[in-house]
């Protein structure tokens, strides 16, 4: 038996989104998203589930607040729709939408919960989208406008605001796998995207800072996987490397080195012209959090099975698996190493070579700038979490040791990697409720709280207790 003590200060909390948890779609004056307009199109979301109420948060937000400070959650990471703040995407501003953030804000504030403000996940104004959307440059200045408000409004209560969550899904698996929102299947039209957003993250940390009422930390959260071959051949070591180049260098290059691999691309550069301008990777490079949010790993072979990239993903037998993804705890600690040695750690030739004029967002050894150790950002783990199948028993328990066992496994991961040097600052359990998960919708529960759909009944399952146990004695005991 050992105990392990996270630092002092470990940030534990939860995660949510706007469009999984809250419905009133289309109530209080909000305009329609990509996402109300994807899941009212007839085959997109499983059993031809939507949002449009989902568990209800808009209205239930005070009782749910009430039970995360049951269960002594100190920090919740939310996001805000944009299209209740601005429901054509820019201009003329929603006085309700604005109302009830501020309202969750100040009911999260009396709870002594600390607020994480996530501006976007995924749920892009429809008009925006009918304007081209993300693959469209001028959408970046708007996210900017929209960033300006909610600071505006919310900054004097929220210090922390991360601009987008998990920039990559947005842009690949809305506009090239096209599984969800907008649904297109265009190479050109993801790379473009995954770049205008990116670079509406720099725009808007422009306009937060000139905004902010308090000095804010500002950071973005990552989808980002461990890629490993399916097997030792050339072939298919290079097909997991164009992987790590396509999912997580082309986020990671540009936040905290300030270059992109979609310039290693011809074949980007033909698809999508000159989609990196002179000056934007500059804007890109400002940080104060790096939020990856972790899953599983992702293991690939050379195929012509996804076109072009010419991958295809393999799962290997007799391994643990969730209802989506292969269950494999030590990827968190190869990732977080992955990520220290290659972003945050100077190499002999980083040393070696003069130091590059010390821009206003890399540190003089041109590593990344931000508000953490050594003026570097600072990393948590924004997001993490298990889709098991979980169901009241007789005496009205959800036993949900899976879960238990799953976060149990991947905590220690965290600890692990802090042993071995990297200085992560927070962990964020996916998610607070069960809730709609996209595509899959309702039929994947992630949530420490249960979610009765017909009645919107939530009851605390047997991991929401345990976790409330390892927050309230920072750490946990471990076999
Ligand atoms: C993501 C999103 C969440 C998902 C969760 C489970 O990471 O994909 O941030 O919205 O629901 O990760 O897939």
């Amino acid at each position: 038996m050992q105990k392990l003590t996270f630092p002092k200060n470990f940030v534990w909390g939860v995660a949510a989104s706007a469009y999984q948890i809250e419905g009133a779609w289309n109530e209080d004056g909000k305009g329609q998203s990509i996402w109300d307009t994807f899941s009212h199109t007839p085959g997109k979301i499983a059993n031809g589930e939507t949002g449009d109420v989902s568990i209800d948060h808009y209205h239930r937000y005070k009782d749910d607040v009430a039970r995360m400070a049951e269960l002594g959650i100190p920090t919740y990471r939310f996001s805000v729709a944009w299209p209740r703040i601005l429901p054509e995407g820019s201009g003329k501003v929603n006085a309700k939408g604005l109302a009830f953030y501020d309202r969750l804000v100040d009911t999260l504030l009396k709870h002594k919960i600390e607020p994480y403000l996530c501006l976007f996940h995924w749920d892009l104004p429809q008009v925006l989208q009918d304007k081209g959307g993300w693959p469209e440059r001028a959408t970046a200045y708007h996210f900017a406008e929209y960033a300006h408000i909610v600071t505006a409004r919310l900054s004097d209560r929220v210090g922390v605001i991360m601009t987008h969550n998990e920039p990559w899904v947005a842009a690949f698996v809305g506009h090239f796998l096209g599984d969800h929102a907008p649904g297109s299947k265009d190479l050109g039209a993801a790379i473009k995207a995954q770049h205008h957003i990116l670079l509406s993250h720099g725009l808007a940390a422009e306009a937060i800072r000139a905004e902010a009422r308090q000095p804010v930390k500002i950071g973005i959260t990552l989808n980002l996987n461990p890629v490993h071959p399916a097997t030792d051949s050339k072939k298919d070591r290079e097909a997991a490397q164009r992987v790590d180049a396509i999912m997580n260098r082309i986020v990671l290059d540009p936040l905290l080195k300030g270059t992109s691999p979609i310039e290693e691309f011809a074949l980007a550069k033909l698809l999508t012209g000159k989609v990196i301008q002179p000056g934007d990777l500059e804007k890109i490079r400002m940080l104060d959090l790096l939020g990856v949010n972790y899953y599983s790993r992702a293991v690939m072979k050379h195929s012509s099975k996804i076109p072009v990239v010419n991958v295809e993903q393999v799962h290997p037998a007799g391994n643990e698996y969730s209802g989506m993804w292969e269950i494999y705890p030590e990827g968190l600690h190869e990732l977080l190493m992955r990520i220290w040695k290659d972003y945050f750690t100077p190499s002999p030739f980083d040393r070696l070579r003069a130091a590059p004029p010390a821009s206003s967002r890399s540190t003089p050894l041109g590593l990344p700038k931000g508000k953490g150790e050594g003026g570097m950002p600072e990393i948590m783990i924004t997001e993490n979490g298990v889709p098991v199948p979980d169901g009241l028993d007789f005496d009205g328990r959800i036993r949900d040791e899976r879960r238990i066992r799953y976060l149990q496994n991947h905590i220690a991961q965290v600890h692990r990697a802090i042993q071995d040097g990297v200085p992560v600052k927070g962990y964020f359990h996916w998610s607070l409720m069960d809730n709609f998960e996209w595509a899959l919708g309702y039929g994947q529960r992630f949530g420490l709280v249960y979610v009765d759909y017909k009645t919107l009944k939530r009851t605390v399952k047997d991991s929401g207790r345990w976790f409330a146990k390892v927050i309230a004695e920072n750490g946990m005991i471990v076999e």
